[in-house]
């Protein structure tokens, strides 16, 4: 079980956006939520220059990668830390993201750029008629057979420490690299 929630956690959808509807999604996504991603912010700063409790699972996918960069070309998330015990309560809380998500630097350093919240599908819906929403975003539903091996789930990726161009809500950022 740990293997998978492991390889769960990183819950990077590969679903995508629509390019052309990037420029404008974002000045949409944003408007109305700068204090949400400063409490959010808040939350996080202590994690700011690498991962600590409860955020210490770091995530694989099914090939061994850590730094998850997006096949397609259109960024990357980087390294997920996951709060396990967060991972499987099946709620989500905006000031409890699931995953820290980092950008690896020199000499191993990391740098926090993203949160990402997380939630198994059947512990969703078991309790709730529609999929979760945060920030006025519904959360991205990624079915079973995934890269990180775990059953279906919902995520919501939160770019409150890097600015992300294509939407401070878009599963890739294509201002972080892995490498
Ligand atoms: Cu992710």
């Amino acid at each position: 079980m740990r293997a998978l929630v492991a390889a769960a956690l990183s819950a990077c959808s590969l679903a995508l956006a629509a390019p052309a509807a990037v420029a404008h999604v974002e000045s949409t996504q944003t408007r109305g939520h700068t204090a949400k991603l400063a409490e959010l912010d808040e939350a996080t700063s202590a994690h700011r220059d690498g991962p600590g409790a409860p955020w210490t699972t770091q995530v694989f996918d099914l090939a061994g990668i850590t730094c998850i960069e997006d096949p397609h070309g259109r960024g990357a998330m980087g390294i997920h830390f996951v709060d396990v015990a967060n991972l499987l309560d099946g709620e989500v809380g905006r000031l409890a993201p699931e995953a820290l998500i980092y950008e690896p630097g020199a000499r191993g350093s990391l740098q926090l750029v993203a949160a990402e919240y997380l939630v198994l599908a059947d512990a969703w819906d078991a309790a709730h008629p529609h999929p979760p929403i945060l920030y006025g975003q519904r959360f991205t539903r990624v079915a079973a057979g995934n890269r990180y091996g775990l059953p279906e789930f919902y995520e919501l990726h939160v770019w409150h420490e890097r600015a992300n161009p294509t939407g401070t809500f878009n599963d890739w950022n294509p201002d972080v690299h892995c490498s």
